[in-house]
């Protein structure tokens, strides 16, 4: 039983494996989030090999279901207890035209960790559906996450459709997904890029606070 194992198991799309060694290696004493970790950095090679040809669609998806189904064992691991008063309250989804839902999954498992209130709006989201939620909710803030360069351009829509409704100083927004980066978050006008799960609960904390 070791990390190298897992990582081959959910790099081979072997669900059922990958939970068994993730059960394991969580009773030997390693913190949920290490793994989580390791496995983020498994995905992004997958990705890579899919890039080169050297895989394709299916295997892709059976990594990815792998990888979710040790997200799903872990979350009662990687969840606190819920406080009274949540340190804030945020819409979370993934960006329209775009089902990557395995970070955007993490994120949510983090913040809740931390004491956020997130509601989770799912997977191609349309930005007109961010802010009826964020209004519906009383958040205060919008948490969109892109995984394709295609579909980094809806974050950039929701920003502007705040601005048309003259909302944009209610809610700060959050982009976040492994194609994007400061830079992009500076052009659009966003509030803050967050580039991993782990760093958004005190990143959107201090956020919040500003
Ligand atoms: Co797709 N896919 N995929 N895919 N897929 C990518 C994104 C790609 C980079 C692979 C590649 O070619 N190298 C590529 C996009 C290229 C581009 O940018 N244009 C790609 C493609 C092309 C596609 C399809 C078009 C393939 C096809 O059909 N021909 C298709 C598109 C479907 C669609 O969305 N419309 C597709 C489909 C799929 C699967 C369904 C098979 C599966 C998703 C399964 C699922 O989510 N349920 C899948 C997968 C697994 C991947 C890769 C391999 C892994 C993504 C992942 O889950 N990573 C991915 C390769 C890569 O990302 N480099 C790839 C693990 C996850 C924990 O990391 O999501 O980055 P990540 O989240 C991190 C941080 O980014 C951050 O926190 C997380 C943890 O620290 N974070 C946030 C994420 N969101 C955040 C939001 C925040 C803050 C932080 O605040 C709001």
């Amino acid at each position: 039983m070791s990390m190298q194992e897992l990582e081959k198991a959910v790099e081979a799309g072997d669900a059922e494996r990958a939970t068994a060694l993730a059960r394991d290696l969580t009773g030997g004493g390693t913190p949920a989030f290490a793994i989580i970790e390791a496995l983020t950095k498994v995905m992004a090679a997958v990705g890579e090999k899919f890039s080169r040809l050297e895989i394709f669609l299916p295997e892709m998806m059976m990594a990815g279901g792998a990888m979710s189904a040790v997200v799903e064992l872990l979350s009662p691991q990687l969840k606190g207890q819920k406080s009274s008063e949540p340190k804030g309250r945020i819409v979370l989804g993934t960006v329209m035209g775009d089902l990557h839902e395995i970070g955007k999954n993490i994120v949510k498992l983090m913040l809740e960790t931390q004491f956020f209130e997130v509601k989770d709006l799912g997977v191609n989201v349309d930005p007109i559906t961010f802010i009826k939620e964020a209004e519906a909710m009383g958040a205060d803030a919008i948490g969109a996450s892109s995984l394709m360069t295609t579909t980094m351009p809806h974050q950039a829509e929701i920003i502007k459709l705040l601005k048309d409704k003259g909302l944009r100083g209610k809610y700060k927004v959050v982009v976040g997904g492994a194609p994007v980066n400061a830079e992009w978050a500076k052009e659009i006008g966003a509030d803050l890029y967050c580039p991993d799960a782990g760093k958004a609960p005190r990143m959107i904390a201090e956020l919040l606070k500003k």
